[in-house]
């Protein structure tokens, strides 16, 4: 940036961040959301740092505690921080290594197992072996800076110890309390009349969260390490089981109980191994994590939806807790499928307040048989909504009847029709409020066309007054349309047709999502994009050829078929992009097992030539280039590698031989 343009850029950000903060701490009516205000947060923080001149001491970014999310700094992750996906019994750890053999090919996969604490994600950036950055998982791409508090902890080194350590090495581990340490922090917290924290997440996130790092350093906060975001600098380990060798050697904290496994009977003997010594672990643990231990491996298996292919989280049972049922609600979806929701007297699981349980189907609530009144045992697994398992029939009140499920719509009053499966839907369709709105919200949310401002309160008032019927209607409004409502002045309601506007031009992936077709979220919505590149292709797409995509089975398929069959719903696309609602051409990629993966050949290769070699990674959808960075996934080194090995090493790609490709070339085509 030109120096003129950089002091007029931070400058602007300053006043936008004075505006915003005023609007949100004084006004209470925020204009922009908090996602929003961070970035602009986070652009003048880099601004900043990168010309320490333009730094002012009324800047927003010298203000402790300018805001809460904004305290502690964005810190944008040098490779993204995923999530691991659940299972919950052996079956669904069953189908995870069957995935696993059939991507990989292979009859028995190693592993390596590890206890899942239950404590918070961070990321710790070493640079010359020295500490400089802690940061929170935060969205998995944006996390709040926590060095100083991280820094209190005993067991993270601020030095690694090693004469020559990794010229840059971010390590993802766990925060956490030990089982003691939680007990004490409550002891005290009760002796000052503060509150308990429900569990030692809870005292872990806050202890690591608080703004005066000489609190945090009163809290016995530990730490264990279990992978990393980048290496580079050094040779890279290829295993999990390697890697957690080195990340001790360099003395970071490494959880003792770790163990390579074989195949599913192995990670299900340490599972139950653990889960039998679980109470006798000095922290608390809420599962096991299985990790594909080869590297090489990992990168074949990819991720889908922000969390690896190659790793799951196996959760030990939920736990329970028995409260009584207040009321039996009908709620009514964005498809209009309805679900009976109990309203419960509030009850701690696990730590956490439940006061909603879902029945799921009218089904599900007639086999429970759960009425008003009963008392019932409710369980949370991981993350997932809570849910009912049974009622304490032995304790059921005498006035207890069974409840009677709607065959009216709660919301619009149209008939309820059960005749796809156990689902039960409003037959409203576009006449349902809920329906609609639900639609709406979709439409305009986050991970969809993004439209800063388009929120609750607002889709209510724009449906319930007719002035939005479809989502292609948002697209009509005028600033006098809105200006009328509640909480809706005329800069707010420029600001919202403005953000309309600007979502016009949006991406194929997030257009197919936003659509809100059944089955169909962002990872699927990504995948469709990537194979038919076109909206027009997708749309004249049978069941056979929607089979045919990647992860896309016989259900998913008929769902989008059905939907874009609907003509309804071709309406509705063709008057949005009338509207002018486009996006930027995609390249048709070949599909394939490879497909998306960055491949490097270097030395001579024996059994074949370089082109076949070529030819045939570029058969499986990869593509071959000719130089190493850090974006390759991987190298395929013959004899006399040379520079490009050194090179891979140096970035911690992992390096397969001659050997290795022709066993994947062999394997891969059948997969
Ligand atoms: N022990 C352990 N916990 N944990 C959490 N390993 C581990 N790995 C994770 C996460 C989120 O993620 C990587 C597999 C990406």
């Amino acid at each position: 940036m030109m120096e003129d343009a950089a002091s007029a850029r931070a400058a602007k950000l300053r006043a936008l961040l004075e505006h915003h903060s005023h609007r949100y701490y004084v006004l209470d009516d925020p204009e922009i959301s908090d996602a929003e205000y961070d970035r602009l947060f986070a652009e003048l923080v880099e601004l900043e740092r990168k010309r320490p001149d333009l730094a002012r001491p009324d800047s927003p970014t010298q203000r402790v505690g300018a805001r809460p999310s904004a305290a502690f700094a964005p810190v944008v992750h040098a490779q993204p921080m995923l999530s691991l996906a659940n299972v919950f019994s052996e079956q669904e750890l069953a189908d995870f290594d069957r995935r696993v053999r059939e991507r990989l090919g292979h009859d028995e996969v190693i592993y390596v197992a590890e206890p899942k604490l239950d404590g918070l994600a961070v990321s710790l950036r070493y640079e010359g072996g020295l500490l400089v950055r802690a940061a929170t998982r935060g969205d998995g791409t944006t996390g709040e800076d926590v060095t100083a508090n991280v820094r209190t902890i005993r067991s993270c080194p601020l030095r690694l110890r090693a004469s020559k350590p990794p010229r840059i090495l971010e390590v993802r581990g766990e925060v956490y309390l030990p089982r003691d340490g939680f007990l004490r922090l409550n002891e005290a917290q009760a002796a000052q009349g503060g509150k308990p924290f429900a569990n030692p997440r809870n005292a872990a996130a806050g202890s690591l969260r608080q703004l005066d790092p000489a609190v945090s350093a009163q809290r016995p906060l530990r730490l264990f390490c279990y992978g990393v975001g980048e290496w580079s600098g050094g040779a890279v380990p290829s295993s999990q089981e390697r890697l957690l060798a080195a990340l001790s050697d360099l003395g970071l904290p490494v959880n003792p109980e770790r163990r390579v496994v074989k195949g599913y009977t192995g990670c299900l003997q340490y599972y139950e191994d653990l889960g039998r010594r679980r109470a006798q672990l000095a922290y608390e643990i809420d599962g096991v994590v299985y990790k594909v231990n080869e590297v090489f491996e990992q990168r074949l298996l990819g991720e889908v939806s922000r969390s690896p292919r190659w790793a799951a989280a196996h959760k030990f049972p939920a736990e329970e807790a028995v409260t009584r049922v207040l009321r039996i609600d009908v709620q009514v979806g964005r498809t209009g499928a309805l679900t009976p929701v109990a309203v419960l007297v509030a009850v701690a699981v696990g730590g956490v307040m439940v006061s909603h349980a879902t029945l799921h189907n009218p089904d599900g609530l007639a086999r429970k048989d759960v009425r008003v009144g009963d008392l019932v045992r409710v369980r949370r697994a991981g993350d997932v909504i809570p849910e009912i398992v049974g009622v304490v029939l032995d304790q059921r009140p005498s006035h207890a009847r069974p409840f009677v499920f709607p065959d009216h719509c709660p919301v619009c009053g149209s008939p309820v029709i059960r005749n796809q499966g156990v689902v039960a839907r409003c037959a409203g369709g576009l006449v349902c409020q809920a329906q609609r709105r639900q639609t709406i919200r979709h439409f305009a949310s986050r991970r969809a066309l993004d439209i800063q401002g388009l929120g609750d309160k607002l889709v209510e008032q724009l449906v319930d007054g007719g002035l939005v019927e479809t989502v292609a209607d948002l697209f009509k409004l005028k600033v006098s349309d809105l200006a009328g409502l509640e909480r809706m002045g005329e800069r707010s309601a420029t600001n919202v047709t403005q953000a309309i506007a600007k979502s016009r031009l949006t991406t194929l992936p997030r257009f197919l999502y936003a659509l809100g077709i059944p089955e169909v979220g962002e990872a699927t919505a990504r995948t469709l994009a990537l194979h038919f590149a076109s909206l027009k292709a997708l749309m004249v797409a049978d069941e056979h050829e929607l089979t045919a995509v990647q992860d896309v089975g016989p259900v998913v398929a008929h769902a989008i078929a059905v939907f874009f069959s609907e003509p309804h719903n071709r309406a509705v696309i063709a008057a949005l992009q009338a509207a002018g609602v486009h996006w930027p051409a995609l390249e048709k990629p070949s599909g394939g097992l490879l497909s998306g993966k960055t491949v490097v050949l270097t030395g001579t290769l024996e059994g074949m030539t370089r082109e076949e070699a070529r030819a045939a990674l570029e058969r499986l959808g990869a593509k071959v280039s000719s130089s190493v960075s850090p974006r390759t996934d991987f190298v395929v080194a013959g004899r006399d590698p040379g520079s490009k090995a050194e090179r891979a090493k140096e970035f911690g790609v992992p390096i397969i031989d001659e050997r290795g490709l022709r066993a994947w070339l062999d394997k891969a085509p059948a997969l």
